[in-house]
């Protein structure tokens, strides 16, 4: 290489300039192997894991044929002590089952929708060259599946989330999760794997505010989260949930950050990562204190674990870890290693704070057992709940509905004529055109799974709300149309 000093600096343009021209009309994937021309062996069926856990490394394995199936989970969960959430899943964990592929596979993803679901879903995977990286064909109303199939091009880290509309609130509902490319012969052999992935929750309620608490809208718009975690909840990977490895073991975390909003200061407490796949892809930097990761991003950082102790996954903009739930932990045990670190080891200094987080009593008033008459002020006040969990992803926060898409419930003739039939388009589901307030909607609403107690008061909630005539309905109205014959 010294020789090189000796040429003159013309050819040196020359022979730059020449390099330019070849890599410029030869893409650079074509001098790789073109990846749409490795040839697939054999079908397997896609191992899927739920956070932390990560399926088992490709290793050397041929490109395959790969069925995945995954199944989308509308439920309940727990964001933090006394506070539930309504989740929204890609396999029933936030974020969604890890999917582990090397370049070249063919993968056949059938996506369903549970049938207890309420809404309609979809999945856009970064990793995917097509229309919407899958998004388009992939669209699937409660109690139906889709399948549609993909080659993998490029090796690394990739985001995938559900684009249905409103995608924003899909997103903060939790409909994201990460799949893996690797590239040839695999990612490097390593000793503990895991999954992590940053979201940020918007709930009506303040930060730690009890009880089940529907999302916020505005404060989603407004960017201003109430929980910002990593896998779904704030304990996640805490206490208990920690992760885990032994002394001089290397540690490899695929971290993803769904967003929907907030870009992560992703760092450990008292580790370095030795290497950062930047953004997931195939640059590597060496030495890292702190990695960025975008929203619909992703990073693979890797460390070796010298010392014994209590090692805090934060994301730097610290508030979010100490007051919003953005902390987890990693447990290393083993002998300790003065050289690298000695020195009084003090328990309890990285907790959450949780200064607003209270403990509430178990008794969730829980609306489905032991129906009694509600108050029209009871009913108002349920309903809106419902509305906000149910309804107000098609229909908007104010009924105003979305053009061409859904019709308004604010003023709407067509709700005011007929109270029996709005009770049976929330239970049956409704399809084919009718036209409300003059325009003509042909879409399709599928059906909701509430109680009878749940129809009466979103619906007296939608009728005393935005201008509608303030008809109330009773679970006894609802029971009936329920009891009707189809
Ligand atoms: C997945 C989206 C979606 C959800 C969720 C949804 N709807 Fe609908 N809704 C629609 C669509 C689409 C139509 C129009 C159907 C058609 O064109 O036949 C509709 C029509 C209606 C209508 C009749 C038209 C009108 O504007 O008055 C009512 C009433 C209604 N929905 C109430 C509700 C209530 C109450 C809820 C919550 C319990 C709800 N919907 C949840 C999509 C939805
Ligand atoms: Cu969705």
């Amino acid at each position: 290489m010294t020789k090189l000093r000796f040429i003159p600096i013309g050819i040196l343009f020359f022979l730059a300039s020449s390099m330019l021209l070849v890599s410029c009309d030869g893409d650079k994937k074509a001098v790789k192997k073109n990846p749409t021309k490795i040839e697939t062996t054999g079908t397997i069926a896609a191992e899927l894991t739920a956070p932390p856990h990560v399926p088992a490394p490709v290793g050397a394995r041929g490109a395959k044929n790969i069925k995945l199936e995954m199944v989308i989970i509308e439920k309940e969960g727990t964001m933090t002590d006394g506070v539930k959430y309504v989740y929204w899943t890609f396999g029933g964990s936030v974020p969604g089952s890890f999917i582990r592929t090397r370049v070249g596979d063919e993968v056949e993803f059938t996506l369903s929708n549970h049938a207890d679901n309420k809404l309609p879903h979809n999945i856009d995977l970064h990793a995917v060259t097509g229309p919407g990286g899958g998004a388009t064909s992939s669209f699937v109303a409660p109690g139906y599946s889709k399948t549609f199939s993909f080659k993998t091009l490029n090796p690394g880290l990739y985001v995938y989330h559900c684009a249905t509309a409103p995608v924003g609130m899909h997103i903060a509902n939790g409909m994201y999760g990460l799949i893996l490319v690797e590239p040839e012969g695999g990612l490097p052999k390593v000793d503990k794997e895991y999954y992590i992935m940053q979201g940020d929750f918007y709930t009506k309620g303040s930060t730690g505010e009890p009880g089940l608490q529907p999302f916020d809208m505005q404060k989603a718009v407004d960017e201003d989260a109430d929980y910002v975690v990593f896998n779904g909840s704030v304990d996640a990977l805490t206490g208990d949930n920690a992760i885990t490895a032994s002394v001089g073991e290397t540690v490899r975390l695929f971290v993803g950050n769904g967003g929907p909003n907030l870009v992560s200061s992703f760092h450990v407490i008292g580790e370095i990562f030795d290497k950062v796949y930047i953004e997931g892809g195939s640059t590597i930097n060496e030495d890292v204190q702190t990695t960025l990761i975008p929203a619909g991003g992703a990073a693979i950082v890797e460390f070796k674990v010298d010392v014994p102790g209590t090692f805090i996954l934060v994301d730097h903009s610290i508030f979010r870890a100490f007051n919003k739930g953005a902390l987890g932990m990693l447990n290393v045990t083993g002998e300790e290693y003065k050289k690298v670190y000695s020195g009084v080891i003090q328990e309890g200094i990285y907790h959450p704070e949780g200064g607003t987080i209270q403990n509430m009593p178990d008794g969730k008033a829980a609306s489905t057992e032991a129906p009694k008459a509600m108050s029209l002020a009871e009913k108002m006040e349920a309903g809106k709940n419902i509305y906000s969990r149910t309804c107000l992803a098609c229909h908007q926060a104010s009924g105003e509905g979305i053009a061409n898409a859904f019709p308004p419930l604010a003023n709407s003739d067509y709700l005011n004529e007929d109270v029996n039939r709005a009770i049976d388009i929330v239970l049956n589901g409704k399809s084919g055109e009718i036209t409300v307030n003059g325009t003509k909607y042909n879409s399709i609403m599928t059906r909701q799974t509430l109680t009878n107690e749940e129809v009466a008061s979103v619906l007296t909630y939608v009728y005393n709300s935005w201008g509608n005539n303030k008809s109330e309905v009773s679970p006894a109205d609802v029971a009936k149309i329920r009891g009707a014959v189809h």
